[in-house]
């Protein structure tokens, strides 16, 4: 059955920071853009190693565009972002656009990992930008992401409703250190690194795995609180995407900027 936007899809992204529109792509899209993904994984592991997390953007190489742009075409896509964004100005960027743009996620070839818990730009800035960055932490305009699955995919976690508020005590009792630190892996076979992984995910209070199911498009502020957590059993291909606003290409111009200002010498010599 075609997807519908529903009032929950609404109140859901905003409250919780992430919705589900559950089965969105149709099964013969599935099949055309798994058959990229297949060649997006061996790519991502030529240019990244076995455990590359992500080929991205697909439109730098040898992949076929399009069935991606068809997914990103479809008129009940389109449709709901229209209701679920009313009234802001977003748009899909061009394929061709290089930056920031659409990539796929891969399970890693040989060992399970996962990522720190983290709100994205928040803690991959320099401690210089952060201020900047939590200046527009609740900005609605910003920080719009899409995981959409081409196999079931539980990678994701989350912290729902994390993206209307800072940290919590209870969340920096469990994670002092900004950015938290990565789990201790090193010296451990895979069983030993699956399991420390997932004992690092659920150490965050609040913290669940989102369930995607072949099909299922995922959007979410991407400043809540999220981490990848990664098996080589378990095949992944989720289209990871954005959606852009106006707003949202100059806050992170800004950032640029800001980083920028950080590395110039006489910058440092001033501070
Ligand atoms: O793998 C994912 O779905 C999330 C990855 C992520 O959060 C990141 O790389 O910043
Ligand atoms: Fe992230």
């Amino acid at each position: 059955m075609r997807f519908k936007l529903t009032d929950h899809h609404v109140h859901d992204f905003n409250l919780q920071g992430f919705t589900v529109f559950r089965g969105l792509l149709p099964p013969a899209l599935v099949r055309d853009l798994r058959r990229e993904a297949d060649k997006a994984r061996i790519l991502a592991r030529k240019v990244n190693g076995p455990q590359a997390q992500r080929l991205q953007p697909l439109s730098a190489y040898d992949i076929d565009l399009r069935p991606f742009q068809d997914y990103r075409d479809l008129p009940e896509l389109r449709e709901a972002l229209a209701v679920l964004f009313n009234g802001l100005d977003w748009s899909v960027p061009a394929l061709e656009d290089r930056k920031f743009n659409l990539g796929i996620l891969v399970e890693p070839g040989e060992q399970p990992w996962c990522t720190p818990w983290h709100r994205d730009w928040r803690d991959h800035v320099p401690a210089s930008v952060r201020g900047f960055v939590e200046q527009n932490l609740f900005d609605r305009r910003l920080f719009l992401q899409v995981n959409c699955a081409l196999y079931a995919d539980e990678s994701l976690w989350v912290v729902p409703g994390s993206h209307l508020r800072l940290d919590l005590p209870s969340e920096i009792a469990a994670f002092p250190t900004q950015p938290p630190q990565k789990p201790e892996l090193d010296g451990l076979g895979n069983e030993e690194r699956e399991a420390a992984c997932l004992a690092y995910c659920k150490r965050m209070p609040g913290g669940v795995p989102l369930h995607l199911q072949a099909g299922d498009y995922a959007i979410y502020r991407d400043v809540l609180w999220h981490l990848g957590n990664y098996v080589p059993y378990r095949r992944r291909a989720t289209l990871h995407d954005l959606l852009e606003t106006p707003e949202y290409a100059a806050f992170r111009d800004k950032v640029e900027d800001l980083r920028q200002a950080t590395h110039r010498p006489e910058a440092a010599v001033a501070s």
